[in-house]
């Protein structure tokens, strides 16, 4: 069912070409842009009638307004299964602890006497977060979105997700719920590019956001990419991603379950094992068999994801190599399951996540570890990283100077304005110092 890729034998090859012996999913979002480019445009035309119409299109719904009203986000948290709300509760009190704790402090540096430079961190205005409906309704993903935001000190949050038809054209109940729990009462039914056009635009029921964040398909992806420069975005974000580091301590069980539960996300869904251990390699093979079997997702997800060329068990010689593998992919999620865990993640300098041991495996940080999971996929964890409070803020800097720190200075400037043919900039200097240039 998954394919091997050998790799032991000849020394490995360096960066860019080990990267690309370990094949990923095809995910081409320019070719999306095309696609989502008049639906962004009907958005910014004809804002929430564009909106309702597409709802009716995409969805199958008649909407008579987007704007979800308040007494559906308390009934949906009534209704909510006690169990579901005590998990999800356990979910954003975890999160919540882990992100407070990113929040950032003002700094101010004093470069010389009378010449300071303060970085101050300000949160984005207003935030708007995508939730998808269909195969993936994740309030998991409300939480990781929301409390971010929320600690960061976003003022305005706002949530879109798809308008469904069996539940009246309202988003699904349980996304409702966990807005309730986390305190956003604006709530709207948009989904895919829609939803992010909306934000992007504003609409007549929805003012324009600052930034949009959340998961989805390609499409959403693509809406990203088409609003990029006029919104901010947290990452393009592509199908999940498991990377397992693992020797011939780890238990093949525990190793075939962390591969499959990814590959439950999405048919696209890549699972990679790399190991030293020929044992190690078979045993896991064997043990997909009977674990995939007795799943859900069997048809349509798991199995295309496992056999899919975006997935295998990777052998290579030794764990030096294996760590050479990892950071070359650069993987969503990286398991380092093998002797002295902690001191081998220590070295792992390419990925979104990193879960050590034998007791951290990816669906604790997927609901309940405290840390983010939205992360980046597609080996852009080589340059970015996962949803935290840092996303939502902006480090502005404020120069203070006084009359004698700028004189100290000032025939710096002059030549390097001069070096750079912008006697212009040279002069607004001189024109505060009688037009001379003071220390020179
Ligand atoms: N593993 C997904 C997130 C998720 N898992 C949501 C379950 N629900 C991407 O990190
Ligand atoms: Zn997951």
């Amino acid at each position: 069912m998954i394919s091997r890729i050998d790799l032991r034998g000849d020394a490995l090859p360096e960066g860019p070409a080990l990267r690309d012996l370990l094949p990923r999913a095809d995910f081409d979002v320019s070719a999306a842009l095309e696609k989502v480019r008049p639906i962004c445009e009907a958005v910014h035309h004809r804002g929430d009638a564009a909106l309702i119409d597409y709802a009716e299109k995409f969805d199958g719904v008649k909407l008579d307004q987007v704007r979800v009203p308040a007494a559906a986000l308390d009934r949906a948290l009534e209704e909510l299964d006690p169990a579901v709300r005590a998990a999800l509760e356990e979910s954003i009190r975890r999160t919540r602890i882990v992100h407070r704790e990113q929040r950032r402090t003002s700094h101010t540096t004093q470069v010389v006497p009378g010449g300071m430079v303060t970085e101050k961190w300000v949160p984005v205005e207003r935030v708007g977060l995508y939730a998808p409906g269909g195969r993936s309704v994740y309030p998991s993903s409300v939480i990781m979105n929301v409390v971010p935001a929320q600690e960061a000190g976003v003022g305005s949050v706002a949530l879109a997700s798809p308008a469904q038809a069996e539940f009246n054209g309202l988003p699904h109940p349980t996304i409702l719920a966990a807005c309730a729990l986390l305190g956003v009462d604006e709530v709207y039914a948009a989904g895919g590019a829609t939803a992010v056009a909306m934000f992007a635009y504003g609409t007549e029921s929805c003012p324009p956001a600052n930034m949009v964040t959340g998961p989805g398909n390609i499409w959403v992806a693509a809406a990203k990419r088409y609003f990029t420069g006029l919104i901010g975005i947290d990452s393009e974000a592509g199908p999940t991603e498991i990377a397992i580091l693992a020797d011939e301590t780890a238990d093949p069980v525990h190793v075939a379950a962390d591969l499959i539960s990814q590959a439950e996300h999405d048919p696209l869904a890549a699972a990679v094992l790399v190991t030293d251990s020929v044992a190690l390699a078979d045993a896991v093979a064997k043990e997909l068999e009977p674990q995939v079997a007795a799943t859900k997702h069997i048809e349509d997800r798991i199995t295309p994801a496992l056999a899919g060329r975006q997935s295998a068990i990777v052998l290579v010689s030794g764990v030096d190599e294996g760590l050479r593998v990892v950071n070359a992919y650069g993987a969503e999620h990286l398991e380092i399951q093998t002797a002295d865990a902690a001191s081998v993640a220590d070295r792992v300098t390419n990925a979104g996540a990193i879960f050590i041991g034998p007791w951290a495996p990816v669906s604790l940080g997927d609901y309940a570890a405290g840390s983010n999971h939205v992360l980046p996929t597609g080996g852009c964890a080589c340059h970015s990283s996962g949803l935290s409070v840092q996303s939502f803020l902006r480090g502005i800097h404020i120069v203070d100077y006084t009359r004698d720190a700028l004189a100290e200075v000032a025939h710096h400037v002059v030549t390097l304005a001069e070096a750079e043919d912008l006697p212009a900039h040279g002069a607004a200097i001189k024109a505060r110092f009688d037009w001379k240039v003071p220390n020179k």
